[in-house]
């Protein structure tokens, strides 16, 4: 689609445009998981949420930033010669599950691109063959994925029913083994995009942007880079994704937006960025970082609340308990030096201001900026929760690589230190996502290491004494 590339530095849409020739939207990885298990363990540890205090007490970061990483063990899941990008991963006790977006040949031309899924039952130590999700001839992109106990939920974006993009739709009920037919979530005539999808019991949350402009104006006014008015959309399901209730509309008139969702027992948590318009300077009042719940399981949404109107970015969010965690770092857009993010501890009703997670700890610790040389245009961060929250993103290392980091600031007692480098190659590394299940944290992103687009895999124990 249009996007702008403001941002020199390679991301997930540059490295792609540079593949593919084509222009699209990107959704950035994300997901986070609730279930019901965990949040029972959740409940008891509520008091034990990571604070701003504890990020600013940490012992020296930068020692630390490299060093561990040869300790890890980093598998290549794909390994095949197709393009293989935007992976996503959810996992529920010893089980981890993949998904990702691949050309089915291994020149990606017509956009013949299908979702795959493979599992691991052993903690990630080996992974089933894949199982091609979508499987027809459009172009099938950006798979998000939840999970809740048995129950296995993937969305991604599809042009393969219309001449529109759609949000399709589907789940398995045995941990993965077989999955139904995808649904048409969307369904409508204008392109629905940058899907997200949340999973909390039976409970089955998904947001997207719709945008104005579709094909049929396009035709009208082709190459045109103007863009018609977004819109916020929510679907929710009460029955395991069985069937879903009508689709709401959030927002209208925003632009460029990638909505994140959470919940947690009857709360539903959105967060979506929307972007200045171009030659609509003169109001700002649209352009933002944007919140609004629901507390009744999806079916009607409160006030919405602007969190930020400066130095916002794609912004992630996570829940658990009272406790929402929103953050959010540089995206296509803006290109921000810091992670930022806001917190709440009633449940959205209120949120902190927006702070910065490394400009707090530099001060703190009396560093120089220019020693966090990890920190520079932080993108793409992802998080997970369990008891605590977990955050990974990519930087830039030289304009010839990127790597993934992970903020471990909460692995208690670790020696593996508290940003750590997980990457640490040569190549492009980048569109990180993590899941927590039980002591574990799984970790995934694409890289271009082996000159190739791959979906590289690790796995580090919470506490790794
Ligand atoms: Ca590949
Ligand atoms: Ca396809
Ligand atoms: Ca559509
Ligand atoms: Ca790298």
């Amino acid at each position: 689609m249009f996007a702008k590339v403001l941002n020199s530095e390679p991301s997930c849409l540059d490295n792609y445009q540079l593949l593919c020739s084509i222009l699209f939207l990107v959704v950035i990885a994300s997901f986070s998981i609730n279930s019901d298990a965990s949040a029972e363990e959740e409940m008891d540890k509520k008091d034990s949420l990571i604070t701003i205090e504890e990020l600013n007490t940490s012992p020296s970061i930068v020692d630390k930033v490299t060093s561990p990483t040869n300790d890890l063990t980093v598998l290549n899941l794909t390994n095949n010669k197709n393009d293989s990008v935007y992976g996503q991963i959810a996992a529920f006790e010893n089980e981890v599950y993949v998904v990702w977006q691949e050309s089915v040949n291994e020149k990606p031309i017509n956009k013949d691109y299908d979702i795959y899924f493979i599992k691991s039952t052993d903690k990630g130590k080996t992974f089933t063959d894949p199982i091609n999700l979508s499987n027809n001839s459009g172009f099938s992109e950006h798979p998000q994925i939840s999970v809740s106990n048995n129950s296995i939920f993937v969305v991604w974006v599809d042009n393969n029913e219309s001449n529109n993009t759609e949000i399709m739709f589907t789940r398995s009920l045995d941990k993965g083994r077989s999955f139904t037919e995808p649904t048409n979530l969307s369904n409508t005539l204008t392109n629905s995009n940058n899907a997200e999808i949340s999973t909390f019991g039976n409970k089955v949350y998904v947001v997207w942007q719709e945008e104005e402009i579709n094909n049929l104006h396009k035709g009208k006014n082709k190459n045109s880079e103007q863009k018609g008015d977004g819109k916020i959309f929510f679907r929710a399901s009460l029955d395991e994704g069985n069937t879903f209730h009508d689709t709401l509309e959030l927002m209208n008139n925003t632009n460029d937006s990638f909505p994140k969702i959470n919940s947690y027992n009857n709360y539903v948590y959105i967060v979506w960025n929307s972007e200045p318009k171009i030659g609509n300077k003169a109001s700002n009042t649209g352009e933002g970082l944007f919140f609004t719940k629901s507390q009744d399981n999806g079916k009607t949404f409160e006030n919405i609340t602007r969190l930020a109107s400066e130095n916002y970015g794609e912004a992630q969010i996570s829940t658990f308990d009272k406790h929402v965690f929103i953050v959010w770092g540089g995206s296509q857009f803006s290109n921000l030096n810091n992670i930022y993010f806001v917190n709440s501890n009633d449940y959205g009703n209120s949120f902190t201001h927006p702070r910065s997670l490394f400009e707090n700890l530099t001060n703190f610790k009396g560093m120089a900026q220019s020693d966090l040389r990890f920190v520079k245009h932080p993108s793409n961060v992802e998080i997970a929760n369990s008891d605590k929250f977990f955050v990974v993103w990519e930087d830039s290392i030289n304009p010839q690589n990127e790597d993934i980091f992970l903020d471990a600031n909460v692995l208690d007692n670790s020696p593996l230190g508290h940003i750590i480098n997980l990457s640490n190659n040569t190549g492009i590394s980048e569109c990180p996502s993590i899941a927590i299940s039980g002591q574990d944290i799984f970790v995934i992103w694409e890289d271009f290491t082996p000159k190739n687009h791959e979906i590289f895999f690790t796995s580090i124990p919470r506490n790794n004494k």
